[in-house]
């Protein structure tokens, strides 16, 4: 009776503690008779218990009343339970015949033996049992808060991670917008080098191009022709020499004494044929040359590469005007350039019109070079969106709620699951609740992860500590889930209290597809009764685990 025990230390008069004005004999103290307005002569009887409220007054009510109206200044019947805590039992249970061993466990309520009820003093054996709970509990609390500060120092890696990253992305986006911009300039070279060339006509390759494609094949068939003769000719030539080796051994062999005038008449003609100049079969130098012309790799001195190029600058225009073609390579190309910027200026000028496709800009006759130009520009822009958007992203997280010492940030995305009834449920942290039918099928979505807030709770703890107890909790709420058939989207709030294991301890549909979870997580230590959000303080540990 620690606020109110200052009242009864007089041993000369006491004074009724709401009723200043009203003085009693010490004798009057649990006399079991009602004297004071407020009850406070009989603390340790039953007698004033008409006046007890349901619920203790505050020693705040106590002091602040006016002492006008009949409410009783003590919070019940004071047990000293040595060797436990000292309690209140409401007056109303004091003398009831009933030992009421939780509030009064020194069986003191009971010191008039009613009915002859005798209440034995069980504090050293409860006291004894409520230590080692206790001392369960305090392990338990200690390792729920250890967990808490490795999340928060986890949550602290993480945001450093996050910060490293913006600062990276800051240098990845600096290189791509260079990037970008240095391909731009490619690009727009390039296409104004397009407008500067002179538009062929359809079809691949130029005319002349053409011309000199059929030219080239042309003179391939010809040179095959040539080969095949020289063959034949070479083969007729060894069968002539065969029957003039016949011819001269019949004219040295013959009989001239037979008189066969046809024998005769075949001898006379091979002399005269012998006799006839035939020419050189052997002209070696122009041998030598048909050896030259019908070699596979011969170019018969045309440079076939010049006049068969099918590149996008040339064209039949650009051949007939090529003076530098005559020119030597180097001053060529330094005329060629000049030209060519001069065609562009032009252009540019207004003075030459532009080729067709260029200057419309259609993609679908756009040279390779400017198509490449343009993709490696796209591919550059993309990836700067992609920066930069990552960029927002990380900017987003870092002002993102996560909670006290950002703690939810370690917890991000890890998911636990509880079966309950027919489902099976799931919290992914900061990311959604599901519920998946036992029996199969898909997940049902109960909500995405929408912010932290604070609600206020008044439940009773079961034994197990597993639940949420009283007071200010932090909790997760969830919006927007899958749609519940004539109902409204499935919503989840998810509340928690401090334990030293994350936890679905229990899961109630309030309402059609309106959904609550009690959760234990060491993240709720230390934040009952705070403030929720980032710039909160931490509360008062929850002394209930
Ligand atoms: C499913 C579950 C229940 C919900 C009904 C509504 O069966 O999501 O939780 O009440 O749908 O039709």
């Amino acid at each position: 009776m620690t606020s109110v025990a200052k009242f009864y230390k007089s041993s000369e008069r006491f004074t009724c503690i709401s009723n200043p004005s009203v003085h009693l004999s010490p004798s009057q103290i649990n006399d079991d008779y009602c004297d004071c307005p407020d009850g406070s002569d009989e603390p340790g009887t039953s007698a004033c218990s008409y006046l007890s409220p349901l619920s203790p007054p505050s020693p705040a009510d106590v002091a602040n009343d006016d002492g006008n109206n009949a409410t009783i200044a003590l919070p019940g019947f004071y047990c000293k339970n040595k060797g436990h805590q000292p309690g209140y039992i409401p007056f109303t249970n004091v003398n009831d015949g009933i030992c009421d061993y939780e509030l009064c466990c020194d069986g003191s309520d009971e010191w008039e033996g009613v009915g002859g009820t005798k209440c034995e003093d069980r504090c050293k054996e409860i006291g004894a049992e409520y230590r080692k709970h206790d001392e369960q509990r305090q392990k338990a609390l200690g390792a729920a808060n250890k967990k808490r500060r490795e999340l928060v120092t986890e949550s602290a890696r993480l945001r450093k991670e996050v910060e490293d990253r913006i600062q990276s992305l800051g240098t990845q986006i600096q290189g791509a917008e260079l990037k970008v911009s240095s391909l731009e300039t490619e690009l727009a070279d390039i296409e104004r080098k397009e407008k500067g060339r002179v538009v062929k006509g359809p079809g691949k390759g130029s005319g002349f191009t053409v011309l000199a494609g059929l030219a080239k094949e042309r003179i391939g068939e010809l040179r095959d022709s040539l080969v095949r003769v020289r063959q034949e000719r070479d083969s007729s030539r060894e069968r002539v020499k065969e029957l003039e080796v016949i011819l001269a051994t019949f004219k040295d062999e013959y009989n001239p004494n037979f008189n066969d005038e046809g024998v005769k008449r075949a001898v006379r003609s091979w002399e005269e044929y012998a006799a006839r100049d035939k020419g050189s079969d052997g002209d070696v130098a122009h041998d030598r040359d048909l050896d030259e012309i019908t070699k596979a790799d011969a170019d018969n001195g045309i440079q076939w590469e010049e006049w068969e190029s099918t590149t996008e600058e040339e064209s039949d225009t650009d051949v007939l005007y090529k003076i530098e073609e005559y020119l030597p390579a180097p001053l060529r190309k330094w005329v060629d350039h000049k030209l060519r910027d001069l065609r562009v200026l032009l252009i540019e000028n207004g003075i030459l019109a532009a080729p067709k496709n260029a200057a419309d800009g259609s993609n679908a006759s756009e040279s390779k070079a400017v198509a490449s130009a343009r993709d490696r520009l796209n591919a550059a822009q993309t990836e700067l969106d992609n920066a930069r958007n990552d960029l927002t992203t990380h900017r987003d997280d870092l002002t993102a709620d996560y909670g006290p010492s950002d703690v939810f940030r370690a917890l991000k995305g890890q998911c636990i699951s509880t079966d309950s009834g027919e489902y099976t449920y799931e919290l992914c942290w900061l990311t959604g609740t599901t519920q998946k039918s036992k029996k199969g099928g898909a997940h049902t979505g109960m909500g995405n992860f929408i912010r932290l807030e604070r609600v206020t709770v008044d439940e009773d703890l079961p034994p197990d500590g597993k639940g949420l107890g009283s007071g200010d909790r932090i909790a997760l709420r969830h919006e927007n889930g899958q749609h519940c058939w004539n109902g409204p989207n499935r919503s989840t709030l998810v509340v928690m209290a401090c334990a030293d294991k994350d936890e679905i301890w229990k899961i109630v549909e309030e309402e059609k597809c309106v959904y609550r979870m009690e959760v234990g997580t060491p993240a709720a230590c230390g934040m009952e009764g705070g403030a929720g959000g980032n710039g909160g303080g931490e509360g008062k540990g929850r002394d209930e685990l």
